[in-house]
């Protein structure tokens, strides 16, 4: 039975991941970071007693900032697969906490590379590493394949782009099997409620059952390549099944503004928004309702924007070429931006309805 080992497995990504390994028959360990109140909702489902026989899925608590716990961790489970895919992951937060964010995403990775290296495990234990879209930032080319070059554009991206080389670098230096997958966004109804696509679901759900007025939200022009998180994180365990080790753009192809989301959004309500006014002055007010369980009025403005929403240094047009992808790892998304949008507005009107 092969053992895998998941950094960030309460996140929206490690919880997917840590289901779909233990699908295909894996033992998966998961680094959980202590916190004051719960975070574990994502994998509570997933829990089984350790007194019972046969556990599969066994929790440790840890930080990818404390390298002493990270060997320990790995000398104790021996992974023959190890996911890195704890982060900080918020890019306008990374703007308040750049250390921080140096720290955990940028030298976590580094960090376990060399307890990899330390406990003599480089020819057993393969490592991903949760790159992403973010490293092209400012794109210097449209769209972004895996030789388009890096221009972050965060703290967070900055962070990022050294998790990145090192990762190659061990692959080189060390032999080891070591690859980054080059995710563009993937949203899905177990997306932080921080990120743009879960925050325009919740308040459209909100809205639409009159729990909430206004929708109030940055960037509106931004365009970004989305796709479902289950589709993507069968494209990371695909990556370290291969002959050889590599990194890869995981990515649809298409890109969306993020003011065409909000109208998905609302349109899977029945509500139809029609955006008015430039920049800052910009608002969407309800055009028609035809769903007769919501009364909204007509005219009502339920999206303001609000320039606190707004980074310092903007990603503007994020769209990736997955050719490479395709080819070599067979990888195909099964999701259109439509069926995510539909799942996570539906998702999110059944969580207000409770
Ligand atoms: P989430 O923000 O949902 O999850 C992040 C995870 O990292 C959580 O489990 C979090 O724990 C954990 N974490 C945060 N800080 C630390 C730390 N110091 N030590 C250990 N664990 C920590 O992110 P996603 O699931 O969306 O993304 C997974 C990874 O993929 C991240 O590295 C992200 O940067 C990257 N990525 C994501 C993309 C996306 O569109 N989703 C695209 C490309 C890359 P806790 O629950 O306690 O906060
Ligand atoms: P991103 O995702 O920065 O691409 O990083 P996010 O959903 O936060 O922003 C996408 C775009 O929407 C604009 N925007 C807003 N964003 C947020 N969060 N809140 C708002 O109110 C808002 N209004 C407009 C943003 O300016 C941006 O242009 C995500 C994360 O998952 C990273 O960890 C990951 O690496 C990248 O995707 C790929």
């Amino acid at each position: 039975m092969k053992k895998a080992l998941i950094t960030g497995i309460t996140g929206q990504d490690g919880a997917y991941l840590a289901e779909f390994l233990l699908d295909k028959g894996y033992e998966v360990h998961g680094v959980k970071r202590r916190a004051s109140s719960f975070n574990t909702q994502r994998i509570d489902y997933l829990f089984r007693d350790l007194h019972e026989e046969n556990v599969k899925f066994i929790l440790h608590y840890g930080d990818l900032s404390d390298a002493t716990n990270l060997i320990r961790i790995i000398q104790e489970v021996q992974p023959d697969e190890i996911y890195n895919l704890g982060a900080m992951s918020h890019v306008k937060v990374s703007f308040d906490t750049p250390e921080y964010v140096a720290n955990v995403d940028g030298l976590g990775a580094l960090r376990l590379l060399e307890a990899i290296r330390i406990l003599g495990l480089t020819h057993k234990t393969k490592i991903y590493q949760a790159s992403t879209s973010e490293l092209y930032g400012l794109a210097q080319e449209v769209p972004q394949t895996e030789k388009t070059p890096f221009y972050p554009r965060s703290p967070y991206g900055v962070a990022k782009i050294y998790a990145y080389w090192i990762t190659v670098n061990y692959r080189e230096a060390y032999n080891m099997f070591a690859c980054n997958g080059i995710l563009f966004n993937h949203e899905s109804p177990l997306r932080g409620e921080t990120f743009v696509t879960r925050k325009i679901t919740m308040a459209t759900a909100k809205i639409a059952l009159g729990l909430q007025d206004v929708l109030y939200i940055g960037n509106l022009n931004s365009q970004r390549d989305w796709g479902h998180a289950k589709d993507y994180i069968e494209a990371m365990w695909l990556i370290l099944q291969q002959e050889k080790p590599d990194d890869f753009v995981i990515a649809t192809g298409v890109t969306t503004k993020v003011r065409e989301f909000v109208r998905m959004a609302f349109a899977e309500c029945g509500i139809e928004i029609e955006f008015i006014g430039e920049n800052i002055n910009e608002i969407g007010v309800v055009k028609s309702c035809t769903n007769p369980s919501y009364s909204l009025e007509v005219g009502k403005v339920v999206v303001k924007v609000d320039p606190n929403y707004f980074r310092p240094t903007e990603v503007d047009l994020l769209i990736g070429d997955a050719t490479k992808s395709r080819t070599v790892l067979g990888w195909i998304p099964k999701y259109d931006l439509k069926a995510i949008v539909q799942e996570m507005v539906e998702s999110d009107i059944k969580l207000f309805t409770k």
